[in-house]
């Protein structure tokens, strides 16, 4: 695979994903390194943690429509323009998002459907997916991760806001007896305030509606591991966030193991810029399912949900939450790699890690930039990377790392025009 990518970087006239042709442009920047984790879709096999994860988090919301089969490829229109993200907003670049061509790209969140799925119709949903970011390269960082998007709405009239208060009612009695230790904000504040066209007891009503639904749910999925216990309560906190399509928006952390671990992002939907919907309010989160099930099943690396090794997924049972038991680790070995950045434009650090993740798939664990400054007399820039290459499933022999290695610096060189030092 190593070598068919290698040859591969001059770049074909067409990609093929998922049975259709795209043409290439000056701005593809897809690799075959994520192209072949498109069709996988961990979150619809079996067994696998990110699945059993979803159905979980399915039966917390019972009534609502499950969707899990949307195509990843969307239009820059859908992921951002839709959403009212601004025409200058850093995911778009190509440094931040993968893109087949100018037209068209991996999806960078779930919430590029919602549009989609509000028109349609649908009040209560949940869109399960494969997402695509390029980013750095660690434990926790992976280029594809998945998410899961819910969304109700409710009539923006009496009716609507006597279900939302009823449902208030029923979820609060829920927490009550139950231990949770909130933190929580205001639903409203002069920092993240109402939108101008929803009724702010509305949207109070809605907000209080999401935070009870998601408290709810983070007891579902945590109160078991997190403590729960007298002495030890779940601790949830909300924080203020923005989003250009939500407003209020917030952020869920949870507390574990020492840490707050940021769980998902949510508000209040905005409608009149979404969908031509105005009698309607509602909200709407967007949760990374990777994050959750790392802590639920004690799984330490990222990489790992990627793993056939049998003796990762034959430990997992449909339905059933497990530890993850760790199997041998393989020795690790780093490479560094030093080189003057091309003089016509400084290289971006997610070009480098795309490279290497291409060169050396999951071989590789961890890429850190160790050094980076620029010569006082030539204003050339230098940096310096350290490569962390370890294989899960056996033990990398130094002829093979320093083959994997020879390829990245010769594509480095031939691709990205450095000068290696
Ligand atoms: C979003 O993606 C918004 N679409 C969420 C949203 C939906 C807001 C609906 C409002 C309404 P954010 O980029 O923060 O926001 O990602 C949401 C969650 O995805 C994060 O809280 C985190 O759990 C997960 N996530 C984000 N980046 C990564 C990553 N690189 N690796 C693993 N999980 C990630
Ligand atoms: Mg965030």
């Amino acid at each position: 695979r190593r070598e068919s990518s290698l040859l591969a970087y001059s770049l074909p006239k067409h990609l093929e994903i998922l049975g259709d042709h795209y043409p290439t442009d000056a701005i593809t920047n897809v690799t075959p390194a994520i192209l072949e984790k498109v069709p996988l879709r961990l979150h619809a096999q079996p067994s696998h943690p990110l699945s059993t994860l979803r159905g979980l988090i399915e039966s917390h919301y019972p009534d609502f429509a499950h969707l899990s089969s949307l195509s990843p490829l969307v239009t820059p229109f859908k992921n951002f323009d839709e959403l009212s993200f601004p025409k200058d907003h850093p995911g778009r670049a190509v440094t931040d998002s993968y893109y087949v061509n100018k037209d068209m790209m991996l999806r960078t969140h779930t919430s590029a459907h919602e549009v989609e799925v509000f028109r349609r119709g649908e009040t209560k949903w949940l869109l399960t997916a494969d997402v695509y970011r390029r980013d750095e390269i660690d434990g926790s960082h992976y280029p594809v991760f998945h998410q899961m998007e819910g969304a109700r709405i409710f009539n923006a009239d009496a009716s609507g806001m006597e279900e939302v208060e009823e449902n208030n009612a029923r979820l609060s009695q829920q927490l009550a007896r139950s231990n949770i230790v909130i933190e929580d904000i205001p639903h409203i504040s002069p920092t993240n305030p109402v939108q101008p066209s929803h009724d702010p007891r509305y949207s109070e009503l809605v907000a209080l509606n999401l935070k009870l639904s998601l408290n709810t749910l983070m007891l579902k999925l945590f109160g078991g591991v997190a403590g729960a216990s007298r002495q030890d309560p779940l601790r949830v906190r909300w924080i203020e966030a923005y989003f250009p399509f939500t407003s209020p928006s917030f952020e869920v952390e949870v507390f574990f193991q020492g840490k707050w671990l940021e769980i998902l992002g949510c508000g209040v939907a905005g409608f009149d810029c979404e969908v031509d919907v105005p009698d309607k309010i509602g909200w709407a989160f967007g949760l990374g399912l990777e994050r959750i099930a790392m802590i639920l099943y004690s799984i330490p690396d990222i990489r790992l949900f990627w793993s056939l090794d049998s003796r990762f997924i034959s430990q997992f049972e449909d339905g059933k939450i497990t530890t993850f038991r760790p199997y041998s680790k393989y020795p690790s070995c780093f490479k560094d790699v030093s080189f003057w950045s091309p003089q016509e434009r400084s290289l971006h650090e997610n070009d480098f890690c795309d490279l290497v993740r291409d060169v050396a798939g999951d071989l590789v664990e961890d890429v850190q930039k160790i050094d980076d400054f620029v010569h006082p007399k030539t204003s050339r820039r230098s940096m310096c990377f350290r490569i962390n290459y370890r294989s899960m499933d056996r033990s990398l022999s130094n002829g093979e790392v320093n083959e994997i290695q020879s390829q990245v610096v010769s594509r480095l060189t031939d691709q990205l025009g450095v000068e290696i030092r």
